[in-house]
């Protein structure tokens, strides 16, 4: 399957591969880090981001697919809305059908509330699916929610909200006993304690994880709980703006029919926002990640409504997304194959960088690698480097791949590349979007009754998350927004239902002189922009 070029490579790396196994691999410093950020992460390319003219943010800077989704027009623009004529009338309506919406419909229906999940594909499909490493939370012996605080804030460059950050860390225990009694298939010790792992960042060995599956396995026990509560799903159908009422509360949503375009009216006493991330945007022309509609369809609404955005100019590009063979070109490899042992290589052998700094550092250092150092291996898609997985097995032992990251071999051997004998080659690809929705650590944003959970949030993880504490934010976030929204709907007496915030918006965007011909939010990637 490779190149005569990379085989020649790889002898280089196998020549060095004994000499490293004991390598104790110099940690950066923070100037170090800083200066590499700076220069190579795609965070501080000034290009790839605009100023945004309208809304709460104005002034700020996003990523100019971003910007572009912010300020285009609603899709009910000269659409006829007949607000009264309702469809779904509900107490609590979960807008995505990922782990962080899961959650949130298993506490609010536990709540006593009535529960609509509307999901713009099927339940389950999303972000958290294809997760794979694992969820973070400080339940060892040799740990506590204070270290893991200090690691993330650490991580996050001293940026992350500190009351949301404070509630991730100190719920992460909860979180983890809540799905193992669920049903979750941890991976386990035979004594039965939780086999843990590092991840980048981490002080702690304090990754759970079923396998490289954590996410699917996740998912699974969660879509299984909604389905055996019956509570209502909306499937293929998409929230495409929010719905107020005159006096300014949340008061649903107005949804679109995929498959037909029918326009439907959901009113809700409290809403939750639960649609993911933005990988499909590809920010800069990369690679992603991401489920097919990961397409920042929430940020949209919530901005249209008045809700500001907290560091949606930080995004996190995974160092280790493969780059080679170009069929999974960005496809995650998970972190947890580095947390096992594997080094990152360059195309002489040499192992440029310790495997365990952050992500935002370690994609950086891989950038540098290829882009200025020129040690990088070339492939179909552009340049790469090896990730030493036969290193796995001489530290583990024969098998280990196999046990712990059977996905990662399925997925390479599928193309002929057995990853327990052979390297593989990665590049860093769009993972996750650390900025988002502003809450309170209630989960509530400034609108009345409007909840956020999940990876449409900002603020919990600052600047850079840290690898497995997405699984346990929308865990926590997720049951505390439905929590808090079956609370709150108790005493919520809807006015009449409005959408003045839409054609406000649009009347700002007249002012601002922008004339835009794109439609948000976008549902569904277009593939038509996409570039090396
Ligand atoms: O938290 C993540 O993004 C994660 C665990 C990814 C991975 O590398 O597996």
């Amino acid at each position: 399957m490779y190149t005569l070029e990379m085989q020649k490579s790889i002898e280089a790396v196998e020549a060095t591969r004994q000499a490293r196994l004991n390598a104790d691999l110099k940690r950066m410093t923070a100037d170090e880090k800083e200066n590499l950020l700076k220069k190579f992460h795609p965070d501080y390319k000034e290009e790839g981001f605009s100023i945004l003219k309208i809304g709460a943010n104005k002034g700020d800077k996003v990523p100019t697919e971003l910007a572009d989704l912010l300020q285009a027009n609603s899709r009910l623009k000269g659409v006829k809305i007949n607000l009264s004529k309702v469809d779904y009338d509900t107490d609590v309506l979960i807008i995505g059908g990922g782990g962080a919406g899961a959650s949130a419909a298993i506490e609010a229906n536990e709540g006593g509330a009535k529960v609509t999940i509307v999901t713009k594909l099927r339940m389950g499909d999303a972000n958290t699916m294809m997760a794979e490493g694992g969820i973070q939370a400080a339940d060892k012996a040799n740990d506590s929610p204070a270290i893991h605080y200090l690691d993330a804030l650490g991580g996050g460059h001293y940026a992350n909200t500190p009351e949301l950050l404070r509630k991730l860390v100190m719920e992460g225990p909860a979180a983890v006993k809540w799905l193992n009694e669920l049903g979750v298939m941890f991976d386990k010790a035979p004594d039965g304690t939780m086999i843990t792992t590092h991840g980048g960042g981490t002080s702690r060995k304090r990754m759970h994880a079923a396998k490289d599956y954590s996410g699917a396995e996740i998912m699974r026990v969660l879509r299984d709980e909604v389905i055996n509560r019956g509570i209502e799903i909306i499937d293929f159908t998409a929230a495409i703006e929010l719905i107020k009422d005159t006096e300014g509360k949340i008061a649903g949503a107005v949804l679109m029919n995929m498959e037909t375009n029918q326009i439907l009216i959901a009113r809700a006493k409290t809403v939750v926002i639960a649609t993911g991330g933005a990988g499909r945007l590809h920010y800069q022309g990369f690679p992603t990640s991401n489920h097919y509609g990961a397409t920042a369809d929430g940020l949209i609404l919530g901005y249209r409504a008045g809700v500001p955005l907290l560091y949606a100019d930080t995004l996190q590009y995974h160092p280790t997304g493969a780059a080679f063979p170009s069929q999974i070109f960005g496809a995650l490899v998970t972190e947890k194959v580095r947390s096992l042992g594997a080094q990152l290589v360059n195309r002489d052998g040499v192992a440029f960088m310790n495997p365990l700094e952050t992500r935002d550092v370690s994609a950086a250092s891989i950038i540098r690698e290829c882009k200025e150092r020129n040690n990088g291996i070339e492939t179909q898609e552009g340049l790469g480097v090896w990730l030493d997985t036969p290193m796995i097995e001489l530290l583990h032992g024969e098998g280990t791949i196999e046990k712990r990251i059977p996905g990662m071999l399925r997925m390479f051997m599928k193309y002929g590349i057995d990853i327990r004998k052979v390297p593989i080659l990665v590049y860093p690809t769009l993972h996750y979007q650390n900025g988002g929705l502003k809450i309170n650590a209630n989960g509530m944003t400034c609108v009345q009754n409007l909840f956020v959970a999940g990876e449409a949030v900002g603020g919990i993880h600052g600047r850079n998350r840290l690898m497995g504490n997405s699984l346990l934010d929308i865990i926590v976030f997720g049951r505390n927004a439905g929590q808090q929204a079956s609370k709150a709907c108790k005493d919520v007496k809807l006015k009449t239902l409005t959408l003045q915030h839409v054609k406000d918006f649009e009347n700002e965007m007249k002012n601002a002189g922008i004339k835009s011909n794109k439609v948000s939010p976008l549902l569904l990637p277009t593939y038509t922009h996409r570039n090396k």
